[in-house]
């Protein structure tokens, strides 16, 4: 884990341009982008939520902790996408109602579009109507829910119950992920699967379009 202290800690103090050359450097030696990915992006970010529910640090350090984190994610992005591969199908993905956290959905997105999905990604604070005039639209496989409050997970049910209503539900496989939500309570909500990270979203995926 040692070997990317520099980059965690670049990523705690939200030192965007910092983290980029760090993760450029790491990748011309050869280091494992996944490998890069988990132990160095990621935990440099849950470390920044210790931090966070402790109150040693605020929104203001979270949210450029995330900016750099993002930019860690993009440098990445290249080597962690495969090129040329024909799409396996379509994901409509966006954070619900209400929530703006993005982090680990845009993750979601990447891997998904590295594992070769086609993806259409409505970004934060979707409303149920946005969710339903793009299946409507794209005519997705899969949609998928992120949520990363106790307080807006209850859009996923409320939006599955539109897509009931609106005849909508039969057509597609729903995927719902994010730190508060558990497999349990994804399937309760009437989701088919429950990622729990992205690496997971991809297999969930995967399994769900086979
Ligand atoms: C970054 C962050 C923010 C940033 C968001 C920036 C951004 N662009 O996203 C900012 C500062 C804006 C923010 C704001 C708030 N936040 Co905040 N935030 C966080 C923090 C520290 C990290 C989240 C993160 O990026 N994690 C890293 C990523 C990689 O992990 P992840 O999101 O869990 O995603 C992974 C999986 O969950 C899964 N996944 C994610 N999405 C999806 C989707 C699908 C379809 C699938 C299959 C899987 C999947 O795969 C991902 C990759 O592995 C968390 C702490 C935590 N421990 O989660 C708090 C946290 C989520 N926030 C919290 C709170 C309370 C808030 C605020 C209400 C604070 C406030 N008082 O204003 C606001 C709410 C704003 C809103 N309306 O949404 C609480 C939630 C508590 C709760 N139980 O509801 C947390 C848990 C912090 C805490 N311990 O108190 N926050």
């Amino acid at each position: 884990m040692d070997k990317f202290k520099e980059i965690r800690e670049s990523v705690i103090k939200g030192k965007a341009e910092k983290v980029k050359e760090l993760v450029e450097k790491e990748l011309a030696t050869g280091a494992s982008p996944i490998e890069i990915l988990n132990e160095a992006l990621i935990a440099g970010m849950t470390e920044v939520g210790k931090k966070f529910k402790t109150l040693e640090i605020f929104v203001p350090e979270v949210l450029v902790a995330a900016r750099a984190m993002t930019w860690g994610v993009e440098t990445l992005k290249p080597s962690l996408v495969g090129k040329d591969v024909k799409p396996l199908g379509t994901v409509l993905i966006g954070t619900v109602k209400g929530d703006i956290h993005d982090v680990g959905k845009n993750l979601v997105v990447m891997m998904l579009e590295g594992a070769g999905f086609k993806v259409i990604d409505l970004g934060i604070n979707v409303p149920s109507e946005k969710f339903t005039e793009a299946i409507k639209e794209h005519k997705p496989n899969i949609v998928g829910m992120a949520a990363l409050l106790t307080t807006t997970m209850g859009e996923f049910k409320k939006n599955i119950e539109t897509f009931k209503k609106l005849g909508l539900r039969e057509q597609v496989k729903i995927m719902v992920g994010g730190a508060p939500v558990s497999e349990k309570y994804a399937i309760e909500s009437g989701a088919d699967a429950y990622g729990e990270d992205a690496i997971d979203a991809v297999e969930k995926a995967k399994k769900l379009i086979s």
